[in-house]
């Protein structure tokens, strides 16, 4: 690509033009650890002594997560949702990779079964709902990481949510000006009754950032994409802000660190009064309404929510942390 590593002057892996800075991969790697931990105490993430479950889905975002965390000597376990989607093995593949992983890096990996725990995988509950697929595996895998961190006493969920993820949001709940979801959206969600806390520590990177942090670390995930995600909005969004991106590199990256810090908390004062929770009447999770989303979605889809079904594979520790590719 031509240019130099701003650090140590080898042959660079990448360039971003947003930070104006050119790298080798070692330097990279270095400068992507250095970073995720910067997020991590500026945005107050994880304590000493807490215990955090990374939501795992096999693509190179969680897995870049997972091995991060574990190189800064967070002793994080992994949690990977069975969704059950069969259109080109997409769930049998995220998972092999999933696995492979966790074997790799020595750490307990916890799957839970969508189809086990509700009667029905994610397809069967699309059919039967009137929500969009999306909608359905969103609020389905929100319910089971939380129900899931709170029963197995984790403090913190982190997800790999990167730059990308988190501007297609805020640009789509602009547009519709979700007044509750502008309030909540932010790398550090708190902790509050029912709720465990949730963290995005990949949120200042690019999903180039986080793809070239994968490949230079040997990892290996599922490049396919979900086949429902092909008529998701969110890629569309991303579409048109890669355009204003390449017109005015930065941009991503301004629009949400200046809405975490200018805009975001007008909206939250705007909501505090708002929302009250109490315990859903069927499954006892906190809920605006008597009756919670996810246990009205499971019921008219038919299904029916018999408990978490959690398989735990120990992949017991023998090497310190994950290691990165030239370490092995
Ligand atoms: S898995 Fe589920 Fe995603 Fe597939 S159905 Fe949509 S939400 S696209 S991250
Ligand atoms: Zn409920």
């Amino acid at each position: 690509m031509g240019y130099i590593c701003k650090l140590c002057k080898g042959r660079a892996v990448i360039y971003m033009h947003h930070h104006r800075l050119a790298l080798c991969g070692d330097c990279y790697v270095v400068w992507f650890l250095k970073q995720v931990r910067r997020s991590i105490s500026e945005m107050k993430m994880l304590f000493k002594g807490e215990r955090v479950i990374v939501a795992v889905s096999g693509g190179k975002d969680s897995l870049s997560l997972w091995h991060a965390l574990s190189r800064l000597g967070y002793e994080a376990e992994g949690l990977y949702i069975d969704l059950g989607i069969g259109f080109d093995s997409y769930s049998e593949k995220s998972k092999e990779c999933t696995v492979e992983f966790a074997k790799k890096i020595s750490r307990p990996l916890h799957i839970v079964s969508v189809k086990e725990s509700i009667g029905k995988p994610i397809p069967a509950l699309v059919r039967g709902s009137e929500r969009s697929p999306c909608s359905v595996c969103g609020l389905v895998k929100r319910y089971i990481m939380n129900r899931f961190a709170i029963e197995h006493g984790f403090d913190v969920l982190a997800t790999g949510h990167n730059l990308d993820d988190e501007v297609a949001t805020l640009l789509s709940n602009a547009l519709h000006w979700q007044i509750g979801y502008l309030a909540r959206q932010s790398p550090t969600l708190p902790e509050r009754d029912g709720f465990v806390r949730r963290i995005k520590p990949l949120y200042r990177f690019t999903e180039k950032e986080t793809a070239v942090y994968a490949i230079i670390n040997g990892i290996r995930y599922i490049e396919d994409e979900c086949p429902y995600s092909t008529d998701a909005t969110t890629i569309f969004l991303k579409g048109i802000l890669n355009q204003i991106e390449e017109r005015m590199p930065g941009s991503k990256l301004q629009f949400y660190t200046n809405f975490l810090s200018r805009a975001r908390i007008l909206f939250e004062r705007e909501q505090a009064q708002k929302v009250n929770l109490r315990p859903c009447s069927i499954c006892s999770m906190p809920s605006a309404e008597e009756v919670c989303a996810f246990c009205r979605m499971v019921e008219r889809a038919g299904g029916k929510f018999v408990g978490l079904k959690v398989t735990k594979l120990e992949n017991s520790q023998t090497d310190k942390g994950a290691r990165t590719k030239d370490e092995e």
